[in-house]
């Protein structure tokens, strides 16, 4: 992903996010294109919630760009794990031919969908792109993971579990959380993102370990209920502000351990600008809540 990608804020009309119930917007993906209190987090064992009855409504949202040789081998492995759930496959027009092979994949099996965007955008974009079209369609429960195998398919049934049970909100794959672990990564990557999470951990005050990673399961109306407008869609900083707003809005957020690999072909797009970017955007996103608590309690 690159650097350019991943800065941008969601202009507010474009991005707002759907009605669960709404009725598919016009820009649909082609056929085969087709509140509760909050609460602290709970780290529990895989394998403790299975995802029974995990079906249709369950939608697993996959941006892709150049994963040409990823993504055969992931859908099926999603699908082999999730049998009933829907794949939308987001493509930003990838050179490497990624959207025609999602075309491919998705003539031959009806769960699969594709969502086509004109040019790379980046990663928050495409993910906020492809809540919008699984709400639209009625998705009950969403997941998020990247298609470079980081995010291992196997535990999407453990991952989905507790939202289709309706015991959590958003469910996040962490890392950093006991039976966690990472494999792969120099100690460099490894302290940026784990004292990225434990930085945004403190100064939002969000009990959450891993704030940083990209493999979640949200409920969908706690999807619904979040602004996507304003969502700041840089890589890094995408993912803490999106769990920080689903804890402002009440959800009951849970992680699960997970071993997050690093992707096996290709090279890391992490770069200073985006680090520096995501500490700047937490502290303001802190001081905009702040500044929200001032005013409430001017008002009484
Ligand atoms: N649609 C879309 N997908 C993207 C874009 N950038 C990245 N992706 C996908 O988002 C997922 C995560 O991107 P990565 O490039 O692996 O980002 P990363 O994991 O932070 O960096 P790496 O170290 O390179 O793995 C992958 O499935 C990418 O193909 C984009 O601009 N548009
Ligand atoms: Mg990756």
């Amino acid at each position: 992903m690159s650097d350019d990608a991943r800065d941008e804020t969601i202009p507010a009309a474009a991005d707002a996010a759907p009605e669960p119930s709404a009725a598919p917007a016009p820009d649909e993906p082609r056929a085969a294109d087709a509140g509760p209190p909050g609460g602290e987090p709970a780290a529990g064992p895989p394998g403790s919630e299975p995802a029974a009855g995990a079906g249709p409504g369950t939608w697993v949202v996959l941006p892709t760009y150049n994963e040409v040789e990823n993504l055969p081998v992931i859908a099926a492995a999603i699908l082999e794990a999730l049998p009933a759930a829907t794949l939308l496959v987001v493509d930003d027009d990838s050179p490497d031919g990624t959207g025609r092979l999602a075309d491919d994949l998705a003539a031959k099996d009806p769960r699969v969908r594709v969502r086509h965007r004109p040019g790379k955008a980046g990663l928050g974009r495409a993910y906020l792109d492809g809540f919008r079209v699984a709400l639209a369609a009625g998705a009950e429960s969403v997941v998020q993971m990247d298609a470079d195998f980081s995010h291992d398919p196997a535990v999407l049934p453990d991952l989905v579990g507790p939202v289709v049970a309706g015991t959590a909100d958003l469910v996040i794959g962490s890392r950093y959380v006991k039976g966690g672990k990472v494999v792969d990564w120099g100690i460099g990557r490894k302290v940026i993102s784990r004292g990225g999470s434990l930085f945004a951990r403190v100064v939002l005050g969000l009990p959450v370990h891993d704030l940083t990673g990209g493999f979640k399961a949200w409920r969908g109306t706690t999807l619904a209920s979040i602004p996507f407008s304003g969502v700041h869609a840089g890589g890094y900083v995408f993912q803490i502000e999106m769990t920080w707003r689903a804890k402002l809005a009440g959800a009951r957020i849970r992680e699960i351990p997970i071993t997050f690999q690093d992707r096996r072909v290709g090279s890391s797009k992490m770069s200073r600008r985006i680090i520096v970017e995501a500490l700047v955007v937490v502290v303001s996103l802190r001081l905009e809540r702040l500044r929200a608590g001032m005013r409430g309690a001017g008002r009484r």
